[in-house]
Parts: C-alpha cells; structure tokens; sequence
C-alpha cells in the first residue's frame, strides 16, 4: 500500500494544502514533534502558509525516538487531521512541516537548522518533565545527568533547554537575532519557566550569552487548548480505508482549538491575531482557568475513572456520580479563578463537559494519568493551596489529589496490576514501601517536594482532607468516593 506523500497527495478526499510547498522557507523549528504539535500549533501555520505568507514552514526534532521521523518523512512531512466530532469526520492534509530531525542522533544537525537565518521561531512541545525543572520550585534541575551533560558539553545538548542554549549561543556568534520561545506545554507561567531554565543553563556555560539572552530574548507565556488523543492502529486503519493510501503520521482532534500568546516577541512572526490566535499582555488568567478547570478534571477524573475500570474519559464523564464529581470540583476551583475578560465562566464549564463527553476521541484515562508527579502542581494543588488559604473547603480537589496517590501504588480496584508510568515513579514507589499504613502512606508521600510544596504539605487541614480521602478511596472505591463527596 502507497503511503501519503506529494505524490499520491492529490488524489485524498481531503482539504489539502493550497500553497506551493516548494516555495515554502524554514521559519520555525518544533522541538518535540508528538500529536499534538500535529494537531495544534502546525494548524496555524499551515494556514499561514495559506494565506500566502510562505515563511512558516516547519521543521520538526524528536528529541528522543525516531518514531515520528519514520511516520513523516517518508511522507514529505504530509499526515492528516482528522478532526472527530460525533460521527462526523473532517479531514485536513497539513503542509506545513518540512522533515523531522532527531536530536540524539545528529546534535549539531539540530543546532544549525535552529540557527539558520531563517528561523525565527522555535516552539516546544516535550512534556512537562522535557523543561528538567523541578515541578514545585521550576528551579532547573543541575543534578539531571542530562542537564550536567549538558552543561559539561553544549555542543552536543541532550534536553530541551540545552538545545535552546546551543543554538542561541550559535545565533550570536552568527551575529543573528535570537528566536522567540514558545513553550506549548501545560507548565504554569511556561514561558517565565523555560526563560529562567535557559538563563541559568547559558548563565552557568557564559555569563555574556546569558546576558544576551536576558536582552534580546522572548519567551512568551502561552495557553495552548486542544483534546488531541494519542492515535491508535484502528486509526491508521480506517484513515487508509477512507483516503486510499496509508497515512502512519496521522493525528486525531476535537473541533475545538485555542492558542493565547503573550504579545512579546523577539523578531518576525507570522500575524497570528489573523490566523485566530489571541495575542494578549496577560495569559495568566487564561492559563489558570485552563489549567485548573480543564487538566485538573482531566487528571482527576481520570486517577478515578482508571482506578475504578473507566478506559476512557467520555466513559468516566457517563458516569453520573463521576459527573457530578467533576462539576463539584469545579465548583472548588471557580472561586480560586480571575477569569479574563471574554471568559464566560459557566459557558466554559459547559462546553468542556460537552468535549470531555465526545466518544469519537477514545481518549484513554491512563494516557492523561501518565506523569501526574509534573502535572499535579498546576492543576490540583495551586487551587487548593488558595482556598485553604480563604478558609474554604477542599473535599472535591483533595479526592482528585488522594486518587493520584492511589494509582502510585500500580493496582487498580479490580487487581489489576500496571506500570506507573512517571519520571518520579521510583521514588514514590519507595516512598511507598516503606509505609505499613494508608495514613503513612499519605504522609509520605506528602515529604515529596517536588510535588508538594512545603508550605501546603505541612498545613494540617490538608493532611487531614487529602488522608480522609485516601481512607475512603480504600474502603469505598473511587465513584462511591465521589458520591460521598457530591452528596
Ligand atoms: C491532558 C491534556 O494528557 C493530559 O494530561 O489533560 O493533554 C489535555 O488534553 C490538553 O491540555 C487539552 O488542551
């Protein structure tokens, strides 16, 4: 079977890229090339291209695996959208992006494509745990054998950062302006943190880049939305059924999508506020309505959905005690919220429970559990600091936090044993093993600072509320958990 490329390209029933690709230059590199950078970011470029600004194409870099390099170019970096709602099926053909380089392979391959004269974006997608920052403090983490090799050697980097850092410094020796650093993951303040991370990493190699950079840098802060599942061999196959070739580079959505930029850049870039994105001086609002509304319900939902044998999240949501769960928790966290303006607030709640029940994603509950230790900070445990801080209750948020301890311990309701898939997972599970009882266990997992900020893991009512929890996610289950909480 013939797969996606130029070549077979024209005949697939789909809205194809409406620009000459040949014409089309390198002006952005995407450190991080997974689905959803597929199916987000690369959108929007694609549709400047489409409006005949031919700078923005997009080179892609795995920093890990080759895998998506095998996907895509074989294809000419052609793949296909496919954006699901309900039973119906939209199918758009991207063009923006021009190859993909992986890192480990080729380092300094990398860096010179970062530091070419053209490029003057680099976005990032690498997870929360690809910033190396620790997950409470955002301090850049120097013992990570990774990052001290960097350091040692940033000619041939390894992290995120690293490479922001060796082709930055390349940049100034070239004499060029930096690139604008845009962070598209769910860090909180992401921009301000992968700033602060590349600082110190260029600071601690020569002080004289990191200052350069202080000055003639950008790192915009972003909140970046969209419902972008992992694809599945299913996929492929009825992908191949509806379009005639085989597309191994395909990426599955919802409709909605939403990119909100910091309005701060260091050079050209493409005029976003045309192509639908909001470019704004303050984010933070944004970030925190998202961050806390939609990922913290994703991942709570999700810890009790898995546990409680919920494959996927539109599952979990039919469920109408986890229902209910959910919109108590967001009853929590509103209060903690500055919305901005143009935020309508119980529109919003709406329409996420309307994308969460969307049955055409499959979107699996242990996809959105992996990584919990980099992920509970922002969305669980910043809202619940603040309302303890106002004297307010915290049962719904303290369940979602106790179900995340819960899947630490790798078994699910029914027996079923898994692997924690989590940086820290190690350690928690250490942590774990040396406790005899479900109140040592909570205690010590609470010791973990990487997750828990000190000052919140010391405050006695949340000991107590996340351990109750804990207490009953042991004795009752997780939906009669929730059900004691909504009652
Ligand atoms: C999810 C997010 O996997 C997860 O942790 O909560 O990827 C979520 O789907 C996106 O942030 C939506 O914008």
């Amino acid at each position: 079977m013939s797969r996606l490329s130029d070549a077979t390209v024209a005949a697939a029933p789909a809205v194809l890229p409406a620009y000459d690709r040949a014409a089309v230059k390198t002006g952005v590199v995407h450190l991080g090339i997974g689905a959803f950078h597929r199916a987000h970011q690369a959108v929007v470029f694609d549709d400047a291209l489409a409006s005949g600004d031919l700078r923005w194409g997009v080179l892609g870099a795995s920093l890990r695996s080759p895998g998506v390099r095998d996907q895509l170019n074989p294809q000419d970096g052609l793949y296909t959208l496919v954006i699901r709602d309900g039973a119906a099926e939209h199918l758009r053909v991207i063009g923006a992006g021009q190859g993909v380089l992986v890192g480990p392979e080729a380092p300094a391959v990398l860096v010179a494509a970062m530091a070419h004269p053209d490029v003057h974006l680099v976005t990032l997608t690498v997870t929360e745990k690809g910033y190396r920052l620790d997950p409470a403090t955002g301090d850049l983490m120097v013992e990570d054998p990774e990052v001290a090799a960097d350091l040692a050697d940033i000619a041939a980097p390894r992290t995120a950062p690293g490479f922001v850092v060796a082709a930055l410094q390349a940049r100034k020796a070239a004499g060029l302006a930096p690139f604008t650093v845009i962070s598209c993951d769910n860090l909180p303040h992401n921009g301000a943190r992968i700033r602060a991370g590349v600082l110190e990493m260029a600071r601690r190699i020569d002080p004289d880049l990191a200052d350069w950079i202080a000055a003639e840098g950008a790192f915009p802060q972003t909140m970046i939305d969209r419902i972008v599942p992992a694809t599945i061999p299913e996929d492929i196959e009825k992908l191949t059924g509806r379009i005639g070739v085989r597309d191994e580079g395909m990426v599955k959505a919802e409709p909605f999508t939403q990119w909100v930029i910091e309005d701060r850049f260091a050079g050209p870039r493409p005029d976003f506020a045309a192509l639908g994105v909001q470019l704004t001086d303050a984010v933070a609002p944004w970030e925190d309505a998202k961050l806390r509304l939609l990922n913290g319900a994703h991942s709570a939902v999700s810890y009790l959905g898995a546990l409680s044998g919920h494959e996927h999240v539109h599952e979990a949501v039919a469920n109408p005690v986890l229902n209910a769960f959910v919109e108590a928790l967001w009853d929590e966290v509103e209060t903690t919220l500055n919305p901005p303006p143009g935020l309508d607030i119980a529109a919003y709640r709406q329409e996420l429970m309307a994308r969460f029940s969307n049955s055409a994603l499959m979107h699996r509950t242990r996809q959105i559990a992996m990584d919990g230790s980099q992920k509970l900070p922002q969305r669980l445990l910043a809202g619940t600091a603040e309302r303890l801080a106002a004297g307010q209750g915290i049962d719904a948020l303290a369940l979602g936090i106790a179900a995340w301890m819960k899947w630490q311990s790798g078994v699910t309701e029914s027996g079923e044993t898994f692997v924690v898939d989590d940086p820290l997972a190690a350690k928690t599970a250490e942590l774990l093993a040396g406790a005899d009882s479900d109140e040592a266990r909570v205690a010590a997992l609470l010791t973990l600072s990487a997750v828990f900020p000190p000052a919140l893991a010391a405050d006695p009512a949340f000991a107590k509320a996340v351990t109750a929890a804990y207490l009953s996610l042991g004795t009752n289950g997780a939906v009669e958990a929730a059900r004691l909480v909504v009652e």
